[in-house]
């Protein structure tokens, strides 16, 4: 049996993301799909098909008594290394010495070092009995690093603020929570992105579950591991064959999307999978996992803690023409086509591309949509970006750590 047959046995399968061919139409065209009531009530319960599963207060307490071995810092990868050490070398000089300037680079490279070592592998092998913990890795920048440690490689970008984090209208516009603002106050998304990449934003951290620019993948877990994004909603007139719940924003961006896609001749197009929390994400992963095999699992369902549709910013998009066929018929219809030449005007991205597997850890999927909002999706279109990692100047994600 082929790759793509072996997966489409799995979609059909119910306890699988995807119902298969469904005609529905509406809000009643999800009958046997939960709902978001029923997703909390399953979490509540832990699932059917899960595994009694943590809850919020176990996992806390959990964390909090040292139960589970938590990864200190994750080994850093060489272009952070790097980074750290052009950071001291330059930073030391300014302050004279060069014996104190090497002692800083060896300090460096010290704390850039640790230990790696990840729970990942050990939730494989028992899936759901134990709360995984989030994987960690260095963004190019977190919050809490001082600014002036911090030296890009290149010279940043003309339009990129020297000292981004230590603009007032910039760090009053983060701390407001709006994302767009953050964006504007740093003078656009190519400041923006061209500051974070090159590590000159240290107070934008891309771990940040409930931020458009969060980085999840196969190195960044979510944190918290069992995050649950808020406000949610349905995309209004859109078709769906599941729950079809996503973050509020990203549904009402969605529903434009749609709509657009439909007044522009590329026909119908509806939601298969949007938020999946981390519970049914465990029963989803054991599914692949189940039918596939491990190794060909990791290549097309995150593990749990690891998805974007945890974020709420994802969501599997279908062709809908008479009734909606399965994702893996999305490939190659007009919707498709539609959809990646202008997902970004509506702030999505095709986040898993053709040949991109080296960086993303994941065949091409081309359903799969992840919302970055308007500003930065449409510099990642015009900048001809095929990844977020690249995007944001992150290491690939193509394996777990451990
Ligand atoms: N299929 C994507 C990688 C997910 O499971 O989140
Ligand atoms: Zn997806």
């Amino acid at each position: 049996m082929g790759r793509f047959e072996q997966r489409f046995e799995v979609m059909s399968n119910p306890d699988a993301r995807s119902p298969g061919i469904l005609p529905a139409r509406g809000h009643n065209g999800c009958v046997g799909q939960p709902t978001q009531q029923e997703t909390r009530r399953s979490r509540r319960d832990g699932g059917a098909a899960a595994r009694p599963l943590p809850s919020r207060r176990e996992l806390r307490e959990r964390g909090s008594a040292g139960e589970h071995h938590v990864p200190a810092v994750g080994t850093a990868p060489a272009v952070y290394r790097r980074r750290r050490l052009i950071a001291g070398v330059i930073g030391l000089v300014l302050v004279g010495g060069a014996a104190v300037g090497v002692a800083g680079v060896v300090s460096g490279m010290t704390a850039a070092e640790p230990e790696d070592t990840d729970a990942v592998t050990a939730l494989i092998g028992d899936l759901g009995a134990d709360a995984p913990r989030a994987s960690m890795l260095p963004a190019p920048a977190q919050s809490g690093e001082p600014a002036a440690a911090v030296v890009p490689e290149a010279a940043p970008d003309e339009a990129t603020p020297a000292d981004l984090c230590g603009t007032p209208a910039f760090t009053e516009a983060l701390a407001s929570g709006s994302d767009a603002d953050a964006i504007a106050a740093a003078g656009g998304a190519e400041p923006f992105r061209s500051a974070v990449a090159t590590g000159a934003a240290p107070c934008v951290d891309l771990h940040a579950a409930d931020r458009i620019w969060v980085v999840v993948n196969k190195l960044n877990a979510l944190d918290p591991i069992d995050y649950w994004p808020e406000p949610q909603a349905r995309a209004e007139g859109v078709d769906r064959t599941s729950g079809g719940h996503m973050r509020a924003d990203v549904a009402a961006a969605l529903s434009q999307l749609v709509t657009a896609a439909r007044d522009e001749g590329a026909g119908e197009i509806g939601v298969n999978s949007g938020f999946r929390s981390y519970e049914r994400q465990v029963s989803t992963y054991r599914t692949y996992v189940g039918q596939l095999g491990q190794r060909n699992a990791d290549l097309t369902s995150a593990r749990p803690g690891h998805s974007e549709h945890q974020t709420g910013l994802a969501v599997d998009v279908v062709a809908c023409d008479g009734g909606c066929g399965t994702i893996e018929r999305f490939g190659g219809t007009v919707q498709s086509d539609w959809v990646a030449a202008n997902a970004h005007r509506f702030g999505f991205i095709v986040r898993y591309g053709d040949g991109d597997t080296a960086t993303t850890g994941y065949e091409y999927e081309p359903w799969h949509l992840r919302f970055i909002g308007t500003d930065l999706a449409t510099r990642y279109a015009e900048g001809g970006y095929r990844t977020l990692e690249d995007f944001f100047g992150l290491p690939p994600a193509p394996e777990y750590a451990g």
